[in-house]
């Protein structure tokens, strides 16, 4: 199945990048542990119930109650999200002659690999067959966007798919997107649905057996040009193209470099919020190593500060920014010209 450019809705035009948001870096959604060393992890953990570990009471007897384990309903969410992602993205993300999953298949593949199982044992090839299964036939042709530090904006100017495909995007991904599982030896139900671990000191991989793999498998599809978004005002010295991110250890490694389906060009997008220093810009610092890794791996690239369709979005949530003020002004203009055919009516 490929994800090409001439599904999208939009003209891609690849010197004129685009994207979204003035809080860069806001995550929502995620479970994910963050590539730190393991006692630094920093996991968001959902506001819960307070649920104490007692054997015979089982924490989803109540609907919709949170806790720090598995997601109470996870086996029907799943489906439920597989079937409704199979209906909704008919047509933009899976073009026509591409297969249907069997969404209880794929759950029992996702099970199967973690029910029964202890976290700890996990590891980046637990959930090869899911992915397999979820992402087998899939190829993203000149839309896969990759992020760091710029959750919202990439999210928002991707628009689930329709211009360009983040991780999320992809069924495998879509499925368990916010959700948390963590299985349990010796259990009835097989799955520890009052806490799961936040980090394995042994095995530090049992906390990219997911994402890690999903990160890495999300990479090997994209094809052609591919477009990364990255922050260039982080706070706290964090640069923009930093080490220990997703996208350093799992995606940039992972793209392929040969046969038909290899990247051709990377496009890097350096966003800088309103309001906020500038840390580093195209060709500075941390993204001087980024291009020379990038061409080191023979990709073409090619890097833009601030695009202006960028700018706009991140306007579009910040009007009271400084750098929004007068490009708000213009606008209202502009739009008065069309409306009435004057620049300066109120
Ligand atoms: O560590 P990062 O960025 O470089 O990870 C981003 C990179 C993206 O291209 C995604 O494909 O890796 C993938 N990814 C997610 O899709 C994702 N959703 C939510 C990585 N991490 C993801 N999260 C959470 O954000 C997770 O908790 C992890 O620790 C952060 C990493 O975000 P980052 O530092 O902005």
């Amino acid at each position: 199945m490929d994800i090409d450019c001439t599904t999208s809705l939009i003209e891609i035009k690849s010197q004129h990048i685009s994207l979204k948001a003035p809080h860069l870096s806001d995550k929502t959604h995620s479970n994910r542990p963050s590539l730190r060393p393991l006692r630094n992890i920093t996991r968001r953990k959902t506001k819960s119930k307070l649920v104490t570990k007692n054997k015979f009471y089982n924490p989803c007897d109540e609907v919709h109650t949170k806790t720090n384990g598995t997601t109470c309903g996870l086996k029907e969410i799943m489906i439920g999200r597989c079937s409704h992602y199979q209906y909704i993205k008919n047509g933009f993300m899976q073009p026509n002659g591409s297969s249907t999953k069997n969404c209880t298949e794929l759950y029992e593949v996702f099970e199967s690999a973690v029910r029964y199982k202890s976290y700890c044992n996990m590891n980046m090839s637990t959930y090869e067959r899911y992915f397999e299964l979820a992402l087998g036939d899939l190829h993203i042709i000149n839309r896969a966007m990759f992020w760091s530090g710029t959750y919202t904006i990439a999210h928002t100017y991707g628009s689930n798919g329709r211009n360009y495909v983040t991780l999320e995007d992809t069924l495998a991904a879509a499925m368990v997107d916010g959700l948390t599982w963590c299985g349990k030896e010796n259990d009835t139900e097989g799955f520890d649905f009052v806490s799961c671990p936040y980090s394995c000191k042994d095995n530090q991989w049992a906390d990219y057996a997911f994402w890690g793999l999903a990160s890495k498998t999300f990479a090997q599809l994209a094809a052609g040009e591919i477009y990364v978004v990255l922050n260039g005002s982080q706070a706290n010295g964090k640069s923009a193209f930093r080490n220990n991110s997703y996208f350093r250890s799992f995606e940039l490694p992972n793209l392929r470099q040969n046969g038909t389906y290899r990247v051709t060009k990377v496009n890097i997008l350096v966003l800088h919020s309103p309001d906020a220093k500038v840390v580093e810009r195209c060709g500075q610092n941390s993204l001087l190593e980024l291009e020379r890794l990038v061409q080191n791996k023979g990709f073409d690239y090619a890097c833009e500060d601030d695009p202006e369709e960028l700018i706009l979005i991140m306007c579009s949530e910040h009007w009271h920014a400084r750098e929004c003020q007068l490009a708000r002004q213009v606008l209202r203009q502009t739009w008065n010209k069309k409306l009435y055919g004057i620049s300066n009516s109120s």
